[in-house]
C-alpha cells in the first residue's frame, strides 16, 4: 500500500514532523506493509485545495486546520473564538483530547462533508506580529490583518477594529513585505520558520487563542479498511497525541530564542499584561454570539454551550 498524507507546513515544521513520525509508526506496526508518503505544503496547492484533495480521495490523509474549512463546515469556526480556551496549553490539549462537543458532535459535522477527524491538536498559543505595535484595540484601528479563511476569524478582528483579509500562508511573506497586509497571527515556531520576523518589526505575546489543527482521513477510505489496518491507524493516532504536543512545545521554545537573538532582523517583543488582554477579551466575547446565532447554526450553539462547560470543568474556572 502506498498512501498519501498532505500537510499545511513545510519540511521541519510541526505538521510535517508529525506526519513523518505518523508514517513511520504505521510502517513499523505493519512490518513495512503500509507505506505513507508525506507531501509538504506547496506540493499540491493551497491549504483550501488540500481540503478538496482529501474530500475527493486524491489523498488519504491530511492535516487540516479548521481555519481553512470555515465555509464548508461552519461549526468548525468555533476555534476562531479568541479567549475561549485556557492559557495553559496542556489543559487545552486535554480538552481537545476528551471533549465530547469536539470529538463527537463537531467531528460528525466534518464527516458529513467528507473529512473524518482522527484527532484535534494544538500547535501552540498564537501571537501577533505587525509592522506597528499592537498593545490595545486602538492599535488595530484600520490595521490590515492577514487571517486564514474562516469567516469568524475575520469577524474576530473586525471586533477589534481591524480590516482583515484572508490569504494562503504561501503568499503571506510577500504580502507583509510589500505592505498588502500589516500583520498576522501564528504560533512562534511558525513566525520564525516562515521568516515573518524578517518583514515585521513587532511581535506581541498576546496568547489570544491557540492554534488548532486536525489529523484527518477520507471517510470512505477509512471505512473501507479491514479492522487490523484501522487499528494500526488508530494506534498511531493515539501515540502521536503526546508527540504532537511535545514537537510544538519544543519548536515554540526554540524559535522564540531565535527571534530574540536575530540581530540582523530585530523584533520588538512586547508581552501584554492581564489588564491589556482583558481589553481584547471584552471585545472577543460577543463574537461567540455571532457563532451561536449565525455562523454555527443550531448545532453550533449546542456544541459551543457544551464546550464552554467542558472547559469550565476541566480548568476549574467559571465560564466567561
Ligand atoms: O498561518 C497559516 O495559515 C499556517 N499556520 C500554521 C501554524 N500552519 C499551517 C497554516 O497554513
Amino acid at each position: 500500500q502506498q498512501w498519501r498524507f498532505v500537510v499545511e507546513e513545510t519540511q521541519g515544521q510541526v505538521q510535517y514532523v508529525y506526519a513523518e513520525e505518523f508514517a513511520e509508526l504505521v510502517s513499523e506496526k505493519s512490518d513495512g506493509a503500509l507505506e505513507i508518503d508525506v507531501y509538504e505544503f506547496g506540493a499540491l496547492g493551497s491549504e483550501v485545495d488540500q481540503v478538496e484533495q482529501l474530500t475527493d480521495g486524491i489523498v488519504e490523509f491530511a492535516i487540516i486546520s479548521p481555519g481553512f474549512t470555515g465555509t464548508l463546515v461552519p461549526e468548525g469556526n468555533i476555534f476562531a473564538l479568541q479567549f475561549l480556551f485556557t492559557d495553559d496549553q496542556e489543559v487545552n490539549q486535554d480538552i481537545l483530547n476528551e471533549s465530547e462537543a469536539i470529538n463527537e458532535h463537531l467531528a460528525a459535522r466534518y464527516e458529513e462533508q467528507g473529512i473524518m477527524p482522527l484527532s484535534f491538536w494544538t500547535e501552540g498559543a498564537m501571537q501577533w506580529t505587525g509592522n506597528s505595535e499592537l498593545r490595545t484595540p486602538d492599535d488595530f484601528q484600520g490595521f490590515q490583518m492577514r487571517t486564514q479563511e474562516s469567516p469568524l476569524i475575520l469577524e474576530s478582528y473586525r471586533a477589534y477594529g481591524a480590516s482583515p483579509t484572508a490569504m494562503s500562508w504561501g503568499e503571506l511573506y510577500t504580502g507583509l513585505q510589500q505592505g498588502a497586509v500589516d500583520g498576522q497571527e501564528n504560533p512562534i515556531f511558525f513566525i520564525a520558520d516562515a521568516n515573518f520576523n524578517e518583514v515585521q518589526d513587532h511581535m506581541t505575546i498576546s496568547n489570544h487563542n491557540m492554534y488548532v489543527t486536525m489529523t484527518t482521513v477520507n471517510p470512505d477510505f477509512y471505512n473501507g479498511l479491514d479492522d487490523a489496518t484501522r487499528d494500526i491507524i488508530d494506534e498511531a493516532t493515539e501515540e502521536m497525541r503526546q508527540r504532537g504536543f511535545d514537537i510544538q512545545e519544543e519548536q515554540n521554545e526554540e524559535f522564540l530564542a531565535q527571534i530574540e537573538d536575530d540581530d540582523e532582523n530585530p523584533t520588538e517583543i512586547y508581552e501584554l499584561s492581564e489588564d491589556e488582554r482583558d481589553a481584547f477579551r471584552e471585545l472577543a466575547i460577543p463574537v461567540r454570539d455571532i457563532y451561536r446565532d449565525e455562523e454555527g447554526g443550531e448545532e453550533g450553539e449546542m456544541i459551543l454551550d457544551m464546550l464552554e462547560e467542558e472547559i469550565a470543568d476541566m480548568s476549574g474556572e467559571d465560564p466567561t
